[in-house]
């Protein structure tokens, strides 16, 4: 029997391994009946392998949903979105988080360009239920959907906002840990282990509407994230979509950052797991982040990147 909150198959013999429970009739394993009941915060240590979950899906007929939060969007996601052979479609989720400055339709249109995205790009959110018929629409038309997409992008949430299903749903990384098969009305809907970056901050999801808070930033200040630090070789404009959560401030530059990325004008300097900042200006940018964290593209938001 699985885990019908995780997918993990329950055991009752290794308390520290995934779907443990002390009595195999129960429905879920100790980890989804604590997350779901005490709202804990266990991450599991299963270690997911995206090459070997592609090929898995690969290997089977149906049609898949791929969920992205607009946050969260860098060249690995999209890498192993390409990678999938059936027939599928992106959905852009969590889009009650996407502040109102934003015109959906256009971020869609610049994600699709920038990425070279030929499938349709649709959004949703599962906690407003908004454009939850457009997947509806899908699930009525394929009998066998797989929902993939990396861990945390919202996918068991989406199934429990279709379905009267109860995955467990949590801000840590690697929830679902198993395929999940969940009955539609016509037909079926996998749920997923999310695939796990190769580098990423946990644990750091926005929880309300993104407000863009936009720093004018002289020259001999520098930006201060949480324990992170940016800087710009020029007076800067930067405009930053985090999590409300972070700790941000303006502080005098002391010491020499560590590390240099040249970016141009209206370019995002993305945080895998924290969200991106778009630096108005072209300029040499200091920081003492790991390289492995970041990346840099033209903005998703709009304006020309020179
Ligand atoms: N604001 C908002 N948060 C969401 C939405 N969907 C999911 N979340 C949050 O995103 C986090 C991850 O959700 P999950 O449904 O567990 O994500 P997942 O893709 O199943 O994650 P894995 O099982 O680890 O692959 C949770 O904190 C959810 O509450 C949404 O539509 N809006
Ligand atoms: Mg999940």
């Amino acid at each position: 029997m699985k885990c019908m909150g995780c997918g993990a198959l329950l055991q009752d013999t290794d308390p520290l391994q995934d779907g443990y429970t002390p009595k195999l009739t129960n429905k879920l394993c100790q980890r989804c009946f604590k997350i779901q009941n005490y709202g804990a915060n266990i991450a599991s240590q299963k270690n997911i392998i995206t090459e070997k979950l592609l090929a898995k899906i690969n290997r089977e007929k149906g049609f898949v949903i791929f969920l992205v939060d607009f946050l969260n969007i860098y060249a690995e996601i999209i890498t192993t979105y390409q990678k999938i052979k059936l027939p599928k479609i992106m959905v852009m989720t969590k889009s009650d988080l996407i502040p109102r400055n934003i015109k959906k339709d256009q971020l869609v249109k610049n994600l699709k360009n920038q990425y070279q995205i030929k499938e349709k790009i649709i959004w949703v959110s599962s906690k407003r239920k908004e454009n939850l018929n457009l997947i509806n629409d899908i699930l009525a038309q394929e009998n066998k959907v797989f929902l993939l997409g990396f861990t945390n992008s919202g996918k068991s949430s989406l199934i429990n906002a279709l379905t009267d299903s109860n995955l467990t749903i949590s801000k840590r990384a690697n929830t679902t840990l198993d395929l999940l098969k969940i009955k539609t009305p016509t037909g079926f809907i996998y749920d997923t282990p999310g695939f796990i970056p190769e580098h990423f901050l946990d644990n750091m999801l926005p929880k309300r509407q993104i407000k863009p808070v936009v720093y004018q930033l002289k020259n001999k200040y520098c930006l201060k994230i949480n324990d992170y630090y940016l800087a710009s070789d020029v007076d800067n404009n930067m405009i930053l979509y985090l999590a409300n959560t972070l700790n941000v401030s303006k502080r005098l530059k002391k010491e020499v950052l560590p590390k240099q990325l040249e970016v141009l004008a209206n370019s995002d300097i993305i945080i895998k797991g924290l969200g991106f900042i778009v630096v108005k200006k072209k300029a040499l940018i200091t920081t003492n982040i790991a390289m492995d964290l970041i990346e840099i593209r033209p903005t998703i938001i709009g304006g020309k990147n020179e």
